[in-house]
């Protein structure tokens, strides 16, 4: 692919020219099918980023680009000088705050890929104490509403920047005077389809605070502080993942078990919402859950051992009135009925292919195997059509923001490689289990 640098992959070469975090993951689960050792090296090259409290960082800078290639960034985040307490690296520079935890998923699937090359690189026991360090960073300095659940404390934390789900949380948020930064996203992107300067200068604020805590998050006050639905369910998943890496590795894997079933009952108890048929973000400033529905609400569907009913609702409301976009069959970020729903927008109402991956592989584990095969063809068929968008108008089909994005690219790799054969061997079916789905670790975990 033209985005590889030769130790990683960029999501975009012209929108977003560094190493990101999320991407890096769902591009290795692509990669894997390809060249598992480019796949690990993918991974390695995102944990040389890692920060000595264990946070893995949403950007790791490419040292050789220009400082406007991209806003914000490293002098804006001064992660070596101003992260240095903290413990983040001399080298590389990065970013302070995080991105979803799907690291450890797509390392287990990398490693199944090819256990042969995986062991003589001794991938998995380089990786294992890198990725469990990254878990204890979330579940400790990150469990902000002290519920057991991480807390994102930036709207880019979640990976959906723009979401109408910040939008009452980001109000309180005093903006940055437009004038003290300069943006390089217009440059490559159309400004109907991207956050507005106001957004921006809500998110420069956030960043800059941290930073100014020294990215301490005992220290930091945090303006913006949520419970994520779509983050922690991927927190759950990975620890299963890590559950598994560590039977490989001959270690203890009831400790991972008893947190992935601790973190389910959590995520369930405090975010899900029973008449709305999702996941709810909460927001801790606040107090209150959010009330827009959102596909982050949907993504919980990837944790193995959701109580059935809950993974059965869930796969209705995707086929209801908020979520069922016939155009294009992928999953709509926001509800399409939606008082704040804008096709354009990013986060706002496209469809993203990360998202209808992880909802695709939680319909299979959960026996939804019509639902998952319908959502598989609409992905491929938009990301052929597309050009491998980075993300397309739910209801028209058409592609939006960057072109060969590398995670659209690499996932298609992935459902073309392997779900046929998933598909094809059965996952569980629905109508088998009573009270809880009997979607295992292997299943979840192919
Ligand atoms: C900020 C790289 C990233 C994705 C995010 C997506 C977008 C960045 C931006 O691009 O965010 O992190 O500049 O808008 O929202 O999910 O990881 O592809």
């Amino acid at each position: 692919m033209d985005n590889w640098t030769g130790s990683a992959t960029v999501p975009s070469r012209t929108l977003y020219p560094h190493q990101w975090s999320w991407d890096s993951a769902f591009v290795s689960i692509g990669l894997r099918h390809l060249s598992a050792r480019r796949a690990q090296r993918e991974l390695e090259s995102l944990l040389a980023g890692q920060w000595a409290d264990g946070r893995v960082p949403h950007i790791v800078f490419n040292p050789a680009l220009p400082h406007d290639a991209y806003f914000p960034s490293p002098d804006f985040w001064q992660s070596s000088h101003a992260g240095h307490t903290a413990g983040a690296p001399a080298a590389p520079e990065t970013s302070g705050i995080v991105q979803p935890p799907v690291h450890a998923l797509a390392a287990w699937l990398v490693h199944r890929a090819d256990p042969a090359e995986s062991g003589r690189r001794g991938f998995l026991p380089r990786v294992y104490p890198r990725l469990a360090a990254w878990h204890d960073y979330l579940l400790t300095r990150r469990d902000l509403g002290g519920g057991g659940l991480a807390a994102a404390v930036h709207p880019w934390e979640p990976g959906m920047d723009n979401s109408p789900c910040w939008d009452t949380a980001l109000r309180r948020v005093e903006p940055v005077a437009p004038d003290t930064f300069r943006r390089a996203d217009l440059n490559h992107g159309q400004p109907s389809d991207r956050p507005t300067d106001l957004d921006y200068g809500r998110y420069v604020r956030l960043a800059a605070d941290y930073r100014a805590a020294g990215y301490d998050d005992l220290l930091a006050q945090h303006a913006f502080a949520v419970e994520d639905p779509g983050f922690n369910a991927l927190l759950v998943a990975s620890e299963h993942a890590l559950a598994a890496m560590a039977r490989e590795l001959g270690a203890a894997d009831a400790p991972h078990r008893a947190r992935a079933a601790s973190l389910t009952e959590c995520l369930v108890d405090r975010l899900w919402d029973e008449e709305a048929g999702l996941f709810r973000v909460l927001d801790l400033v606040g107090g209150a859950p959010v009330d827009e529905l959102s596909v982050t609400g949907l993504i919980p569907l990837v944790v193995p051992g959701l109580p059935r009913a809950v993974a059965d609702r869930l796969a209705g409301t995707l086929a209801g009135p908020h979520f069922r976009a016939p155009a294009t069959r992928l999953v709509p970020s926001y509800d399409l009925t939606g008082h704040a729903f804008d096709a354009r927008r990013y986060w706002r109402g496209p469809a993203w292919f990360n998202t209808a991956w992880l909802v695709h592989r939680g319909l299979l584990a959960h026996g939804h195997r019509a639902e998952a095969a319908r959502l598989r063809r609409g992905f491929l068929t938009e990301a052929g059509r597309t050009g491998f968008a980075e993300y397309v108008d739910p209801a028209t089909g058409a592609g939006r923001g960057a072109r060969d994005f590398s995670w659209t690219a690499a996932l298609t790799l992935d459902l073309l490689h392997a779900d046929d054969r998933a598909i094809a061997d059965g996952a569980t079916d629905a109508t088998d289990a009573t009270d809880a789905t009997d979607a295992t670790d292997e299943e979840i975990l192919p």
